[in-house]
């Protein structure tokens, strides 16, 4: 799996990189990840990545020759790459776009934005796609690759490692997760539930398939209007319906 960064913020990028689960797996070559500092490739000798914004207005705007810079040197070739502009008005990225994002054959290349925006021809000319990570406004692109990089690296057979599975997520199932405890089994007075601890498999399957059904439709209902329910689930869930007051 191979993505590229293209920021004015290196540094935030990498120094995430070389941590935890990611770092691993770039070690082990299960995932690739170039950085590039858009300002190396300015073309004056002040190295200006940003200018003001024709017709007037508030804050800069990335110029556009920097990214045909980068992109005619390093990615010259359409069909192996896939430029990913991130910004507000990009569509959202979700758990779907992760997993089409991991079956990409080209190279995913992201462009993070600063300031008030990136000149439309970057966008208009360069891009494939526009991603935005979410409903609020960030100071710029280099949170939202590296969301991107970590929800689709974690969905590289190997990168988890043997013991945890993506399909096992609460949005990869549909459902949200169920409660988890560990040791002690009695903290402060507050102690694990039984069932728990009983050691009838069938029983704590039983268990956290209704609490994960009991907290989906309580804190997200609109899940559940996407999830097919086999009957089983339907049957825990009309229990759970008949606790409700
Ligand atoms: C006044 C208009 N603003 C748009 C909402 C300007 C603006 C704010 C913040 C332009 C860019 C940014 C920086 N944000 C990103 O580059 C960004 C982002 C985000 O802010 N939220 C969610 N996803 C993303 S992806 C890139």
């Amino acid at each position: 799996m191979k993505f590229s960064v293209v920021t004015i913020f290196p540094e935030i990028i990498t120094t995430y990189l070389g941590t935890s689960i990611l770092k691993r797996a770039i070690s082990r070559d299960l995932i690739n990840v170039d950085v590039y500092n858009l300002r190396d490739y300015a073309s004056d000798k002040h190295n200006t990545v940003d200018d003001y914004p024709y017709g007037g207005g508030a804050g800069m705007v990335l110029k556009p020759e920097p990214f045909f810079a980068l992109v005619d040197r390093i990615w010259p070739d359409a069909t192996k790459r896939r430029i990913v502009l991130l910004s507000p008005q990009g569509r959202v990225f979700n758990q779907e776009t992760a997993l089409e994002l991991a079956k990409e054959q080209r190279e995913t290349v992201l462009f993070c934005g600063r300031y008030e925006a990136i000149d439309e021809r970057v966008k208009e000319y360069l891009a494939d796609d526009e991603f935005s990570v979410g409903n609020y406004v960030l100071t710029g692109g280099e949170l939202p690759a590296l969301v991107i990089i970590d929800a689709v690296a974690r969905l590289v057979p190997g990168v988890l490692g043997d013991s945890r599975s993506p399909e096992a997520d609460s949005f990869s199932c549909g459902l949200l997760d169920y409660p988890h405890y560990t040791r002690p089994e009695n903290f402060r007075g507050m102690s694990v539930p039984p069932v728990l601890l009983c050691g009838n498999h069938s029983k704590i399957l039983r268990w956290r398939k209704m609490e994960s059904l009991r907290r989906t439709l309580e804190k997200r209902p609109e899940l559940l209007e996407n999830y097919s329910l086999s009957s089983e689930e339907k049957k825990l869930l009309d229990e759970i319906k008949e606790e409700l007051p």
